[in-house]
């Protein structure tokens, strides 16, 4: 069997103690953690476009990635041959589970009949490698958002010939994402926004976006597909405006098409921050209105505005995080997919593994920290005795809508000026840190 990673040996758990980098000191696949696995926790996935085609170019530079076993070009034969080195790499790191795009995974062909027949052709081989190893897919995706004919969106574009090709696009890759038993599909609207309002017209745009995801799930019904659909969030980069903003605005698109009841929401760490909001905070809407779906898991940088998509290190996030997954109850489709990539000067195949290690090892810390604030109950504790005025009275009363105004007049009237207690913030904050 040909080992391209050949400094890396396969990477196990070896405690906190150890001093190996390429071991993990937090992350135990099979250790049971509040009743389940972590590798059932989490559900690891791991990105098809950054670990096997982010050849860590940026705007300013040439890419740097090492890639000995690609040869640079857009060929089928390539694409091919890519395949079993990103299931030696899943194999090697111990991730279960893969994500693509299917531009990530084939090259367009010389006809569009050609694209969608290389495409069916890479499936076959990731079919062959998911059944020898195991391996499963979270989830597929169309890129909707690279080639040029896109540049004014694929559902919103005003070129009803583009709009064509994009759900031609999307249904072979649901075909593809089908065949694979994939527990997923995701949109992510890359270019469905616009850049200038004044040759835009949103109302139509919104329209035709909602009728594209009209079709996929008429689709999705007609071929039997039962994997969750997804949508994620992300405010701007590339376009001015994208309509999926953040989850309230995802949210608010979906109902008004009549679409919630076949959608989550996949979030995306550096997209929140994008959006202006904590990661927590979109997780929490997401889960409030039953819609938290999937996690792409990464983080951005505070000092750099774009999608940074860097590994996920930050303890304090990873037991945010996990704590809001623990409140849903954990994953049923989704999947903690590492939609991240190395900095362009770690460019040795070997960085990919540093990198995905110190993301599952920070996930592992966050989930035992997030454990142990949940068993304690404390701040479940604090919160419920802050709105222990509307669980009798005049508070249970509003919440179950036996009042009015008038009622409320009377009683305000009646009674003494309300007297408030402390939010205590500090005092959580601290709390919160004496757990890490
Ligand atoms: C880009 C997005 C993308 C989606 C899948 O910023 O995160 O990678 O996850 O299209
Ligand atoms: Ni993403
Ligand atoms: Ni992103």
């Amino acid at each position: 069997m040909a080992d391209y990673f050949p400094t890396v040996p396969k990477v196990t758990y070896e405690g906190p103690d150890s001093d190996n980098p390429l071991a993990f000191k937090h992350y135990n696949a099979d250790e049971v953690v509040a009743g389940k696995t972590m590798s059932d926790h989490f559900r690891f996935g791991a990105a098809y476009w950054h670990v096997m085609r982010n050849g860590l170019g940026d705007p300013f530079g040439a890419g740097t990635a090492l890639m000995p076993w690609d040869d640079g070009t857009e060929s089928l034969d390539n694409a091919l041959k890519r395949v079993p080195v990103f299931f030696e790499f899943l194999d090697k790191c111990a991730i279960d589970y893969y994500c693509f795009h299917d531009r990530d995974i084939s090259p367009e062909g010389a006809s569009w009949a050609e694209t969608h027949s290389n495409l069916a052709r890479v499936v076959e081989e990731l079919e062959g490698e998911q059944k020898a190893s195991g391996k499963k897919l979270l989830w597929g995706t169309a890129c909707l958002f690279a080639h040029p004919r896109y540049a004014h969106g694929a559902g919103t574009s005003p070129n009803a010939d583009v709009f064509a090709y994009a759900a031609s696009q999307v249904k072979h890759a649901m075909d593809a994402t089908h065949k694979l038993g994939g527990e997923g599909y995701t949109f992510w609207g890359g270019r469905e926004g616009y850049a200038s309002l004044l040759n835009t017209d949103m109302k139509r745009e919104l329209d035709h976006l909602a009728a594209l995801l009209h079709l996929a799930v008429d689709y999705k019904k007609k071929i039997g597909f039962t994997g969750q659909f997804y949508i994620e969030p992300k405010p701007r980069e590339p376009s001015t405006h994208q309509y999926d903003s953040d989850a309230a605005a995802c949210l608010n698109f979906l109902r008004e098409y009549d679409l919630l009841d076949h959608f989550k929401l996949n979030i995306e760490t550096n997209h929140a921050e994008l959006a202006g909001h904590t990661m927590e905070h979109e997780l929490e809407v997401a889960i409030t209105a039953g819609a938290l779906g999937s996690v792409d898991a990464n983080r951005g940088d505070k000092l750099i505005g774009w999608d940074t998509d860097q590994f996920p290190t930050n303890i304090y996030d990873t037991t945010n995080i996990m704590l809001r997954i623990l409140k849903m109850g954990g994953f049923t489709t989704g999947g903690l997919n590492f939609d991240a990539k190395r900095r362009r000067e770690s460019h040795e195949p070997e960085d990919l593994f540093h990198a995905h290690i110190g993301g599952m090892d920070a996930f592992a810390r966050g989930l035992k920290i997030a454990v142990r604030i949940q068993e304690d109950g404390r701040f479940d504790e604090f919160v419920t005795a802050r709105y222990a005025s509307f669980d009798s009275g005049v508070g249970a009363e509003i919440e179950s809508g036996a009042t009015d105004l008038e009622k409320l007049d009377a009683y305000a009237l009646r009674i003494t000026p309300p007297t408030l207690a402390s939010g205590r913030q500090e005092r959580l904050e601290n709390l919160l840190n004496d757990y890490l």
